[in-house]
């Protein structure tokens, strides 16, 4: 069955879907939170250097420095109950998305942990580029796991 959170195959989007990089955390329970800019720069800061973009069409660019907020740590603040299975899901409001189980959240790569990025390079990210961008380390995959302009994160138990 096609599954839109786990994509073989994908043509970029170029362009932002809106204006407001800010995006809403749903917990199991069914409660949401609107996670701003401001939320995420008030959370502990973590790098990731040496990621590459495996990009489709401009092919792997890089290595670049990203920094941000690992997506264990928001789902920490936020009180997320680790001890229950769960997944989480996040989504772009174009409709491209990256299912993670919580293993490998829980888990990270030695390549990294998932973040949900803020600076490219040290400098502020674009709209653009993706604000706020996920980042997932370990994937060499065309950038299937690589979402830009994450709109919503469901925890899902
Ligand atoms: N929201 C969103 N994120 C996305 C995509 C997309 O279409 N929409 N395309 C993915 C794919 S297939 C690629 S190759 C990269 C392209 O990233 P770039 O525009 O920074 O090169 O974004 C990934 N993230
Ligand atoms: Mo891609």
């Amino acid at each position: 069955m096609h599954d839109p959170l786990n994509p073989h195959s994908h043509d970029p989007n170029p362009e932002p879907p809106s204006a407001d990089p800010s995006f809403l955390l749903t917990m199991p329970n069914g409660r949401s939170h609107t996670i701003t800019i401001n939320d995420l720069h008030s959370l502990p800061q973590t790098t990731v250097a040496n990621h590459y973009i495996v990009s489709t069409g401009h092919g792997t660019s890089g290595p670049f420095q990203f920094a941000g907020v690992t997506l264990l740590d928001l789902l920490t603040h936020y009180s997320v109950d680790f001890g229950h299975p769960f997944s989480v899901e996040v989504i772009s409001a174009d409709g491209f998305g990256n299912r993670i189980q919580r293993d490998e959240l829980l888990n990270p790569d030695s390549a990294g942990p998932m973040l949900l990025c803020l600076t490219l390079q040290q400098q502020p990210m674009t709209r653009e580029q993706g604000l706020v961008r996920l980042i997932v380390p370990n994937e060499k995959d065309d950038a299937l796991r690589q979402v830009k302009w994450v709109g919503k994160i469901n925890v899902v138990q």
